[in-house]
């Protein structure tokens, strides 16, 4: 909103000047983080900013800055921009060289860009659900890594919105992963499931916050994986993510679940989250 967050220094937008060589440009080449602000707070940053150098290590990039900079350098942006409620995107690539697919040398710095946007929570879809459909996963066996590579996910999510549904819930097989930028969660008998974090899923923080929340209240987890049929089985079903936070899905390619409710689990998961953001407002 009027400024970017541009390597080390926050500039004008105006002031940014792209390299048609930057290799995220050209190859997709770096990692990027979403990070939710709430009343001028922003949520689980610690755990954003961790993922981000993990996914940047894991595809050997250095970033050229401390985590403690990045950080306050996030605040400055978030308060120069006066952003309330809406989220900071920021991605890293592996900088600009003359195109070649192998890594450039040292001397070529990675290229950091972030910027903020406002917008409102997605309440009602928290509130009556969404809808869903599946569509096979053919993204590469990397999905560990928040990369900048988002084809897969850009084609499924596609799908979703032409067949007029919020998510594509992915499969590999008959394996439900995860959704096009969301984590998916099942509940069976009072359990709930979720695939378990490995390479085939993105490491959601918002998965992390609900499987806290799901201790907190009482609802047993198994991090396992299940089937395409079993998800149609399921008493709920709902996906998580920085932007989505608790979306509880109400239908699968027509199928309802729990007679296209809402459930009690979802709605308990839902409240225990609120009280983590209110959290934020009385640190
Ligand atoms: N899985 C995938 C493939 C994602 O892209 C995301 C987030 C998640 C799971 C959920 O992770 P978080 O809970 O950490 O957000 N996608 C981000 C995105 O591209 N926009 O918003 C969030």
């Amino acid at each position: 909103m009027g400024y970017t967050l541009w390597n080390d220094k926050i500039v004008n937008d105006n002031e940014i000047l792209i390299n048609k060589e930057d290799r995220g440009y050209q190859f997709g080449d770096g990692v990027y983080e979403v990070i939710k602000v709430y009343n001028g707070e922003m949520f689980t940053v610690d755990e954003h900013i961790d993922r981000l150098y993990l996914s940047a290590e894991k595809i050997k990039i250095t970033i050229p800055m401390t985590k403690d900079k990045l950080h306050k350098l996030l605040y400055e942006l978030v308060e120069i921009d006066q952003l309330n409620t809406g989220h900071i995107y920021f991605q890293v690539t592996r900088g600009a060289a003359p195109r070649a697919h192998n890594f450039p040398g040292d001397t070529v710095l990675p290229v950091i860009t972030a910027y903020t946007k406002e917008n409102e929570r997605p309440i009602e879809n928290f509130e009556k659900g969404v809808k869903a459909t599946f569509v096979e996963d053919i993204r590469w066996l990397r999905c560990d890594i928040k990369s900048l590579n988002l084809l897969g996910a850009v084609l499924a999510k596609q799908e979703a919105v032409e067949k007029g549904c919020y998510e594509a819930i992915l499969h590999r097989g008959d394996i439900v992963t995860e959704g096009s930028s969301t984590n998916v969660f099942g509940i069976k008998n009072g359990v709930l499931y979720t695939h378990p974090a490995n390479n085939l899923i993105l490491k959601g923080i918002t998965r992390s916050v609900v499987l806290e929340c799901a201790n907190e209240i009482g609802l047993p987890v198994k991090e396992e994986a299940f089937t395409k049929s079993a998800t149609l089985q399921m008493d709920e079903v709902f996906v998580t993510s920085t932007t989505s936070e608790v979306t509880p899905v109400i239908s699968i390619d027509g199928t309802e679940i729990n007679n296209g409710n809402v459930g009690e689990w979802t709605r308990k998961l839902q409240a225990q989250f609120e009280t983590k953001i209110k959290m934020l407002q009385v640190k």
